[in-house]
């Protein structure tokens, strides 16, 4: 049993915790598995694991489970520090990082939330929550004038728990980040950040997969991108599998996390990249709507699959995206 990590790729509290466990020496597949999400589809493992349901989260072997980023980065760093990123620094040292990390979770956050999608925050605009998310970039550049890092000559826990936070404040607006003025500290350190092999590694696979994890708790079925792009103006889906329709099968076929691979290989291999989808589906919301599965033997494979019988309401559907072979 290995710990399981639920991380989103671009989420920059993923983020700090996989540059850590990285830093750790772990790795994914061999010291833990990991399972890339998407928020807007949380699978039930997690939500069960931790109902407050963010990421990232840490299900140990034992079952405890971790569900705070900076929980996940002292937990990696407990297992292993060769960097040194929390240990041998003073307890000083230490309070200063900390103060760092909560005014960068606190206010640096909440600034740079309305700055980044004042939509979502009605009666805000983004410029005075630029100028005092800026305010506080240039107290922490002082900080770096030094010797280049938060605390000194060398990265510490602190600067990678800051720094996928002011990528996102860049991100937001890059040229007038990179204009700004009184910031070279400040600039030169994400720079330094941005083109490190830390972070190349922990945004690709095997740390940061383009597709979500498949949960065996869902159902999963393979559409032609047309089609399902038809259903959604009609209102349902009405295909069993590739050339033939619900009325001339009497039911959809679909298939388990673990049968996805080998349907795919058997009936898609000839659709070009991007065509084909892979329809995630709450079984759920299927029994909510009074549809019913059957497991049934399919012909020739040997194996039992999932049958619907009934049109697939778009509503049970939670992603549609492009399907990625291994
Ligand atoms: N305090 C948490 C915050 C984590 C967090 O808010 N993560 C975001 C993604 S960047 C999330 O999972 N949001 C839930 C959602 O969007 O549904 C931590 O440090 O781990």
């Amino acid at each position: 049993m290995q710990p399981i990590l639920y991380s989103f790729r671009r989420c920059p509290y993923a983020m700090r915790a996989r540059l850590a466990l990285a830093a750790a020496g772990l790795r994914p597949g061999l010291d833990l598995q990991l399972r890339e999400i998407a928020l807007k589809a949380k699978p039930p493992e997690l939500l069960q694991a931790s109902p407050k349901a963010t990421v990232p989260v840490l299900v140990q072997p034992d079952g405890a489970v971790i569900e705070e980023s900076l929980a996940v980065m002292h937990w990696a760093l407990e297992q292993a520090d060769p960097l040194g990123w929390w240990h041998g620094w003073s307890a000083g040292d230490q309070a200063v990082m900390q103060a760092l990390i909560a005014e960068n979770d606190g206010p640096f956050k909440h600034h740079l939330d309305r700055f980044k999608y004042p939509d979502r925050y009605p009666g805000e605009t983004a410029e005075p929550h630029r100028r005092e998310a800026l305010a506080i970039l240039r107290r922490w550049s002082e900080h770096l004038a030094g010797g280049g890092w938060l605390l000194g000559d060398r990265a510490a826990l602190a600067d990678w728990a800051l720094l996928p936070f002011v990528r996102q404040f860049r991100l937001a607006d890059p040229a007038g980040f990179d204009g700004e003025p009184g910031l070279a500290p400040l600039q030169a350190w994400l720079a330094r950040f941005l083109g490190c092999p830390e972070l190349a590694a922990v945004m690709e696979p095997p740390w940061a997969e383009r597709s979500p994890w498949r949960s065996p708790g869902w159902l999963y079925h393979l559409a032609l991108r047309p089609e399902w792009n038809a259903a959604r103006g009609e209102g349902s889906y009405r295909r069993s599998t590739r050339g033939q329709s619900l009325e001339e099968v009497g039911f959809i076929h679909l298939s388990a996390a673990h049968q996805l691979e080998a349907t795919a290989r058997r009936f898609y291999a000839d659709v070009p990249p991007g065509e084909l989808l892979l329809l995630t589906i709450d079984p759920q919301r299927l029994a909510g709507a009074g549809l019913e599965v059957r497991q049934e033997p399919a012909p020739g494979s040997g194996e039992r699959f999932p049958h619907l019988y009934g049109p697939l309401p778009l509503e049970a559907v939670l992603l549609a995206q492009p399907f990625l072979a291994p």
